[in-house]
């Protein structure tokens, strides 16, 4: 789940594949942005669906044992 969740934050155009440039501006922001675009970066982790909003079911998916 955790993985969807990462693919899905790199995958910034939504277009169903992380390009190159995907993977680099994700790195650029994770590794040199300021604190707020790696707080901004975090919280499209969990939105989904990008509606703005980290659901209920979301942030406790998020808790589930991963079945390893
Ligand atoms: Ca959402």
């Amino acid at each position: 789940m955790y993985a969807h969740f990462l693919f899905n934050a790199f995958d910034s155009d939504r277009h169903g594949a992380i390009r190159f440039e995907d993977f680099v501006v994700g790195l650029s922001v994770l590794l040199r942005g300021s604190i707020h675009e790696k707080l901004n970066w975090a919280f499209n982790l969990y939105d989904i669906n990008k509606d703005g909003y980290i659901t209920k079911e979301v942030s406790l998916s998020c808790k589930e044992p991963s079945g390893f």
